[in-house]
This record gives structure tokens, sequence and C-alpha cells, in this order.
């Protein structure tokens, strides 16, 4: 097999919810750049998808997550970006372990700055993935809650 052939990747995201609002960070990136995204990012060697997710939202936010619940897997395949990518993306819903904490840019050089947005009113533009699941109507909060 070539040693440098790309390979679909996987990665783990996270609904933050508080209240009726989800936590969203504009991009800095080759793929999805300006675009309104998730927190989250590649899954470890060894690691389940709630480890990846508590560790990549503290990694990103400062925030720390607790009742880490799977959602959904979508398949995403980014080959108009600069950088073709192909990722298997795990989507998780939390919530914060302490309700005051507030998100911190943790990694400017990848992010614009986190905040907390009104799921009825997201901010555009929304990235890819995150947009296509939007617009097919897909919910992330406990039934009821919005
Ligand atoms: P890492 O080095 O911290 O592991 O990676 P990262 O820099 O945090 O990776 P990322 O680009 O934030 O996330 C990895 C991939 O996950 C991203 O390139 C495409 C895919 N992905 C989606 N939807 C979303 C989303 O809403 N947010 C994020 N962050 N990534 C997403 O398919
Ligand atoms: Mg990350
Ligand atoms: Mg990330």
């Amino acid at each position: 097999m070539e040693g440098n052939a790309p390979v679909p990747r996987v990665a783990v995201v996270v609904f933050v919810i508080n209240g009726k609002t989800v936590l969203l960070g504009k991009r800095r990136s080759t793929i999805g750049d300006s675009r309104y995204a998730l927190p989250g990012g590649h899954l470890e060697f060894g690691e389940s998808f709630e480890e990846c997710a508590a560790r990549e939202v503290k990694e990103e936010t400062g925030i720390e997550i607790e009742k880490i619940e799977f959602l959904t897997v979508t398949n995403n395949v980014f080959l108009q970006e600069p950088k073709p990518s192909h990722y298997v993306t795990i989507f998780e819903r939390a919530v914060l372990k302490d309700p005051l904490q507030s998100p911190q840019n943790m990694e400017p050089t990848k992010c614009h700055g986190w905040d907390w947005y009104d799921w009825n009113h997201l901010p555009e533009p929304l990235f890819g993935p995150l947009e296509t699941m939007v617009k097919s109507g897909f919910n992330p909060f406990p039934l009821g809650e919005t």
C-alpha cells in the first residue's frame, strides 16, 4: 500500500448544550475556514468516543462536560477543500459540569472564538456537515427541549 495515500479519519465532535443554546466557534482551518462549527477533533488511538469528546472540548474551549451521549455518525468527503480529506464524524452531545463556566479560546490559531448560539438562530455560514444536518431537520436536544 502507498505510504502517503490519503485515508479516511475518525473525528468526534460535540453539541455542548446549555439551555436552548449550543457552543459554536468560527474555524481557522484549511477545511471549513471561517465557518461555524462544533468543538471536536481527531479520535486518538485507544480512546472511547466519550473520552475524545471530553478531551477535545477541554483542549479547545477549557470547558468540562458531562452526560456525554452518542447522537449520530456522518460520512464527510471534502474533495473541494484546499486539503482534500475524508472524515467519519461521530456526533455526541453533552452538558456543562459547571453551568456557569464560560468558554475560552484555547487554540486561537484554529478558532476565532467560542460562543453560545440559540438553536433557532444559528450563525452563518455553518460548517458543511453541520449545515447539512440542520437543513435535514436534525435536532441535538433531548426530546421536547427545543
Ligand atoms: P486535533 O488535532 O485537535 O485532533 O484536531 P482538530 O484541529 O481539532 O480537528 P478539527 O478540524 O476541528 O476536526 C476534525 C474534523 O472533523 C474536521 O476537519 C472535519 C470533521 N468535522 C465534521 N463536522 C465538524 C464540526 O462540526 N466541528 C469540527 N471541529 N469538526 C468537524 O465533519
Ligand atoms: Mg482539537
Ligand atoms: Mg477542532
